[in-house]
């Protein structure tokens, strides 16, 4: 297979005469990487999702019926560790990948090797959390948050989980350094931090969070491990330890990846409604200073997971506030999005559809996040289907859907050729109807004690669970379809038009003041 050249035969776009398996082993173009990126992550969605669909099933009744409880806790475990870390992250690395470079005029990412090195560490480090499945045993039944003490008395499996996530966390720490050097020095000139396309802002305050955060993971998972091996006694009450302890290190970590992953689901979303409402966006200022505030704000909230652990009064009151603090900046965003979309000449293809959709269920999402946020609820909620379908809103509906409108709204110039619109059409409402049939009645099984990562339940819980379960076939099946459109666009669609999307191009080329030196802004040529 020889390499894409473009009309102008620009450097970056050879590979040295390396074909087949070998360009996409020793690639260093952003492009090409962006593009490994969405595959991985993409066969990872995948993966998870048949783990949703093993836990889905086991759930459609109650009573024990496929799994026996040690492997569905593994499963609730795996599904969570490759949804977030194998299929949602990347993503978005992904279209960094391709995006940000071409959105600030730079010839590709600043360290072109380690970009490389930061996506062949992925499929190692996958590959650790399908071998502990085959561990004496088995995977570790933990669930994704892998708090102590139940992880000091897991089998091997723990191990290989522990080094899957110190990979994931190099991959990620090393493409944020990338990321962060790329946008700081090699902007165009003219390209000034307050003209970059929204997506790029995002990504630039993302890439701080996980440099941030990714190594206190690491150090959690890492203490876990001395405790099982090394004789310490990091969380083990019994040697002068405390396993809140590992609470509070997670959480720390884990609150601020929720806006990892949520801040560039909002950078794709305001690049799309723009698009599609052919207006600028509205209060580009006010939405660099959200997302800003969110990062911020997303460090001193952790310890709304852990309202149950006997903290103090005080506590609880300082989290709760910090956290409803949130809904300010994340409301100024809802508003400009919907102000930008606001008298302008709409048309609803499928990326504003999965951008509108975002809209509407991440709100959601928020909102029973706010219900969450309230001490004296949350500890009656803690560890119930309602805490499940809020962060599903969250990371399905919000991060997925806005992966979605990515993808749709990119893929014409990324591939030169046109998706199959009617199809694309069907995915978003299959998507759309299939996810609310899915989630939203978790609200109520939650609601009424239904509790997570339990296989077996009362009979009342019945009829909420029977109706989740359809729903999540429904939903798994119509991403087949997803894969269909893709597949077909790449090899059959029509040529691209050079502005896919009429009256505004997909990418915001107008922010730049003088032609980016190193691009054609044009549709790149068919691939052979
Ligand atoms: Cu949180």
């Amino acid at each position: 297979m020889s390499a894409v050249l473009d009309d102008h035969g620009h450097a970056h776009d050879h590979h040295g005469g390396y074909g087949g398996i070998m360009r996409w082993i020793t690639t260093t173009n952003h492009k090409d990487i962006g593009t490994l990126y969405l595959w991985f992550s993409f066969v990872m969605f995948m993966v998870g999702g048949v783990m949703a669909l093993v836990i889905r099933a086991e759930l459609f009744e109650p009573g024990l019926q496929f799994v026996n409880p040690d492997f569905f806790n593994q499963m609730t475990t795996m599904h969570g560790l490759i949804m977030v870390f194998g299929a949602i992250m990347p993503a978005f690395v992904g279209f960094a990948n391709w995006q940000i470079p071409m959105m600030i005029g730079a010839p590709d990412m600043a360290f072109a090797r380690l970009n490389n090195w930061s996506f062949w560490i992925l499929p190692f480090a996958a590959s650790l959390l399908v071998l502990s499945f085959f561990m004496p045993g088995g995977a570790p039944g933990v669930g994704w948050t892998m708090y102590a003490p139940l992880t000091v008395q897991m089998g091997m499996g723990m191990d290989l989980t522990i080094f899957a996530v110190h990979l994931l966390g190099m991959s990620s720490i090393m493409g944020s350094i990338n990321i962060l050097t790329t946008i700081l020095n090699m902007r165009a000139p003219g390209m000034t931090l307050m003209r970059m396309p929204m997506f790029v802002w995002t990504w630039l305050i993302t890439a701080y969070l996980l440099v941030a955060t990714m190594p206190v993971l690491a150090g959690a998972v890492t203490m876990t491990l001395a405790d099982r091996h090394f004789g310490t006694s990091f969380f083990n009450a019994a040697g002068g330890g405390d396993p809140v302890l590992y609470q509070h290190i997670f959480w720390f970590f884990g609150h601020p990846e929720v806006y990892i992953i949520a801040l560039p689901a909002f950078g794709v979303v305001s690049q799309v409604i723009p698009a599609f409402s052919r207006k600028p966006l509205f209060g580009y200022a006010s939405m660099v200073s959200a997302t800003t505030g969110i990062a911020i704000l997303s460090f001193i909230v952790w310890a709304h997971h852990m309202y149950t652990v006997g903290m103090p009064v005080t506590g609880q009151l300082f989290f709760m506030y910090a956290t409803a603090l949130i809904a300010v900046p994340t409301g100024v965003k809802v508003f400009n999005w919907v102000a930008t979309m606001w008298k302008g000449s709409l048309s609803f293809e499928t990326p504003m559809l999965f951008a509108i959709g975002f809209l509407f269920l991440f709100t959601m999402g928020g909102f029973s996040g706010l219900v969450l946020s309230l001490a004296a609820v949350d500890i009656q909620l803690h560890d119930t289907y309602y805490v499940v379908a809020h962060f599903h809103y969250v990371m399905v509906a919000g991060a997925l859907f806005a992966a979605f409108a990515g993808v749709y709204f990119w893929l014409p110039k990324w591939i030169g050729r046109m998706y199959d619109e009617t199809l694309g059409q069907w995915h978003f409402w299959l998507t759309m109807i299939f996810f609310n049939v899915t989630f939203f009645v978790q609200h109520f099984a939650g609601l009424a004690g239904m509790p997570r990562r339990i296989p077996d339940y009362p009979l009342m819980f019945e009829t909420w669970n029977k109706i989740s379960s359809i729903g999540a076939f429904g939903f798994g099946l119509s991403q087949l379809l997803f894969l269909y459109i893709v597949l077909k666009a790449i090899r059959s669609g029509e040529r691209a038009p050079q502005r896919p999307w009429e009256g505004a191009d997909s990418i915001d080329w107008t922010m730049l003041p003088t032609p980016a030196p190193y691009h054609t802004f044009e549709t790149p040529p068919l691939i052979k």
